[in-house]
């Protein structure tokens, strides 16, 4: 399995609930080495350019109203698997058929404050970190306890 990075991000509902502790402990409980972390509110530019995929659909306005409305705590993770075990560990999108245990199955009711994104696959986690972060805000670095957690 390759070691691969994905962007998440903490939603202005999760950081507005007191979430962010909760949710970072379960990334990094679960192995995964973090990378890059900030707290922004983001331009409509930036929100509009990561929804873009949503442009034409209905709840695209409200969706970056909201993402821009407030801090949102941005994110990169590493690890072999990293981007699919994220989405694993999020839940699916309608928090009301999230598995109990995800993310969302345990924190959220509704599907626009569903309290966290992250990238859905290769290409789109490529796309979205160089979107929110420059390089210079990734950090290689080595955890003391690298070889108990994958040799
Ligand atoms: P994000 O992108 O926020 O991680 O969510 P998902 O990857 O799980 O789901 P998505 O891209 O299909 O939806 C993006 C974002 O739009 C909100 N949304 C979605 C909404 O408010 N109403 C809707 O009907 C849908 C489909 C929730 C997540």
């Amino acid at each position: 399995m390759d070691v691969e990075r994905t962007f998440l991000a903490i939603k202005p509902d999760g950081v507005q609930r007191g979430l962010v502790g909760e949710i970072l402990a379960r990334f990094e409980r679960k192995g995964f080495k973090l990378v890059a972390l900030k707290q922004l509110i983001p331009s409509k530019e930036l929100a509009e350019q990561h929804y873009g995929v949503h442009k034409e659909r209905p709840f695209f306005e409200g969706l970056v109203h909201f993402i821009t409305s407030g801090p949102v705590v941005a994110m990169v993770w590493e690890g072999e698997g990293v981007i699919a075990s994220a989405r694993k560990i999020i839940g699916s999108t309608k928090p009301l058929e999230a598995d109990p245990g995800t993310i969302r199955g345990d924190l959220a009711i509704n599907i626009g404050r569903n309290v966290i994104h992250g990238s859905d696959g290769p290409e789109t986690a490529a796309f979205e970190i160089g979107l929110w972060f420059s390089s210079s805000e990734l950090i290689d670095w080595r955890p003391s306890d690298y070889a108990w957690r994958v040799e």
